[in-house]
């Protein structure tokens, strides 16, 4: 490995040391996901820090991805997913459906 490479790579592999999962933040406003498609690697673990500005709370539900999550209104939470197939895996707002939905994409 030439030392320009190995100067390139290092700041990624400490990251991922020191972080374990790779992580993703995920804001609620207007009852709307931003972003509403995620991407995250197949094959690993991967944290979504969800933070919810609007001041209601908002139901992170998918089924195919297993999960269902109150998250308060003005809070943040963290959900694991995976780790997933590579695929596309929708979820919704529970209680606001018509405009809060997204995809997890995995690849
Ligand atoms: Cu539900």
């Amino acid at each position: 490995m030439n030392r320009l490479l190995a100067t390139a790579l290092l700041p990624l592999s400490l990251a991922a040391f020191a972080a374990g999962e790779p992580e993703i933040n995920v804001v609620i406003e207007g009852h709307k996901f931003a972003p509403d498609r995620i991407e995250v690697p197949a094959g690993q673990k991967v944290k979504l820090l969800v933070e919810n500005k609007d001041s209601t709370p908002e139901e992170f539900e998918s089924a195919s991805l297993r999960i269902e999550k109150v998250i308060p209104g003005k809070s943040k939470s963290t959900i694991y997913v995976g780790p997933l197939k590579a695929g596309e895996y929708k979820f919704i707002g529970e209680f606001n459906e018509k405009t809060a939905n997204g995809v997890v994409v995995a690849k």
